[in-house]
């Protein structure tokens, strides 16, 4: 044995991580029970007998000594620890036996119990990996334990809130085009709902344009209502989601009485009433609010709901790149493994139709570019959705920075705007063209529909492209404050 290198012969016997506890008190007893399940060995190292005997008899194996001492550090088989946590009372006796480890295996790694600052910094400066001081973990994990009663008693209000309002179904209501954000949180507070016994419906205007949130609503299997289907005298209880003011961005009138209002946008100086009021600016993502609620009042998330509610975390916070937080992160972290990988993919991946490449074919050939303004007809279509996606991709054209596309399906006109021109609210553009009765939606992004119905007396469909055609550019024109003189003097 002698002749054998040391080093070889444990690297033949080693099985499993060897973990050593040195001054095992009530704190070596804790960290054991919390690695309790993982594959390791572990070995205590107790100086009184007793304890030492107790530990016994739960099935661990017991080394007895005082850790300050060399000779009970080299008793063990030092070379063969992987951690060695030092964790007496005695800040002292702990520096001493950090020493001995060192002195026998220099790259043991070490977590030590630390007494005060002092003892803190001279562990550093002995070469401790970690150091734990306990009255501050225990006051982290108080303000934690402090912080999740904060989230459990709002979601309970929010639950009486909802149950209080008596006997009816409760409309959820989600903004303008609403995104994987609004409609995932919305879902959650279905579920919520659900767990008082009361039955709700999710409702929305506008359009759920990109190719990823129709594949994130029909993989997903959302249940989500146009207004169209929304009649008001059905429900005795109204939620605003991602949304604060009724009339604003949303299909309320502004004389809605709200019950519920949840959202993540700050909403200024505009007082926002409602019997319930969670509005945290701070937070990335309303899926974020709605997953600590679940989990707090632990609301059992079925694989659909958690792949919404993460979906809506990160394309919300763009992949945790904008606006992300403790909360959306740890909410993410949740969530992830009541997740459907699979159907998270295909969301993300959604298979362009033929129909819509041909659309973003007839979208870059018939391009009319002023300036940084983008303007493309494409003729009939049958997926409309193909609009805002040519309008999407289109933006990326260089110089590009506002591009409307426009289509014709059997009676209506379809109008897709994008805009990453500060200057340019695509939605003022929408409204002032053809009114709030056909056009809408947000500074970055919005759309119209006009039935041709109000062009009667023109029997021409392509006349009647021209005519909208020239309306809008007109109005864009207007609004930015460009001269069509000027342009038409260019051209
Ligand atoms: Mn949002």
């Amino acid at each position: 044995m002698d002749i054998l290198d040391r080093e070889d012969i444990i690297k033949e016997v080693k099985s499993k991580p060897l973990y050593a506890i040195l001054g095992s008190g009530g704190m070596g007893v804790a960290v054991a029970k919390e690695l309790d399940g993982q594959d390791i060995s572990l070995i205590f190292v107790e100086m009184d007998a007793s304890k030492a005997e107790t530990l016994k008899e739960q099935g661990f194996d017991v080394e007895i000594g005082d850790i300050s001492d060399y000779a009970t550090i080299s008793a063990l088989d030092v070379l063969n620890i992987d951690v060695a946590f030092i964790l007496s009372s005695d800040g002292e006796a702990n520096l001493k036996a950090l020493n001995h480890l060192k002195i026998l295996k220099p790259d043991i790694y070490t977590v030590s119990r630390a007494i005060d600052q002092n003892s803190k910094d001279r562990l550093e400066a002995a070469g401790v990996d970690s150091t734990v001081l306990p009255t501050r973990a225990a006051a982290r994990i108080i303000v934690q334990a402090v912080e999740r009663a904060a989230t459990l008693k709002k979601a309970h209000e929010l639950q009486k809130v909802i149950k209080e309002m008596g006997q009816g179904k409760l409309a959820i209501v989600v903004h303008n085009n609403p995104d994987p954000d609004a409609i995932s949180g919305a879902m959650a507070l279905k579920e919520i709902a659900k767990s008082v016994g009361v039955e709700s419906e999710i409702i929305y205007n506008g359009l759920i344009g990109h190719q990823e949130n129709k594949a994130f609503v029909n993989l997903l299997d959302i249940d989500i209502a146009r207004v169209e289907e929304y009649n008001p005298s059905q429900f005795s209880k109204l939620a605003l989601f991602e949304s604060a003011i009724p009339g604003t961005n949303n299909l309320l009138p502004p004389d809605a009485h709200v019950n519920i209002v949840i959202d993540h946008h700050p909403v200024g100086t505009t007082e926002v009433k409602a019997d319930f009021i969670d509005i945290q600016p701070e937070i990335g993502a309303s899926a974020t609010i709605m997953t600590s609620y679940l989990k707090e009042l632990g609301i059992k998330i079925s694989s659909e709901l958690a792949t919404a509610l993460l979906y809506g975390i990160r394309v919300d916070t763009q992949e945790f790149k904008k606006n992300a937080t403790q909360s959306d992160l740890s909410a993410a972290a949740f969530l992830t493994p009541l997740v459907d990988h699979e159907i998270l993919s295909q969301i993300e991946t959604p298979s362009m139709s033929t129909e819509t490449l041909d659309i973003m074919g007839h979208a870059i050939k018939n391009r009319q570019v002023t300036g940084s303004y983008l303007i493309s007809n494409v003729g009939s279509v049958r997926d409309r959705d193909a609009l805002p996606q040519a309008a999407d991709y289109l933006l990326n054209l260089e110089g590009v920075t506002t591009t409307i596309i426009f289509g014709l399906t059997e009676d209506t006109i379809h109008l897709s705007g994008r805009s990453k021109d500060v200057r340019v609210n695509v939605g003022e553009v929408m409204r002032e063209a053809f009114g709030e009765a056909y056009g809408g939606g947000h500074a970055t992004s919005a759309g119209a529909q006009i039935p041709l119905g109000v062009f009667s007396g023109t029997k021409d469909k392509h006349t009647l492209m021209k005519l909208v055609e020239e309306a809008v550019v007109k109005k864009l024109f207007e609004v930015i404050g460009v001269e069509i003189e000027d342009k038409e003097k260019e051209e």
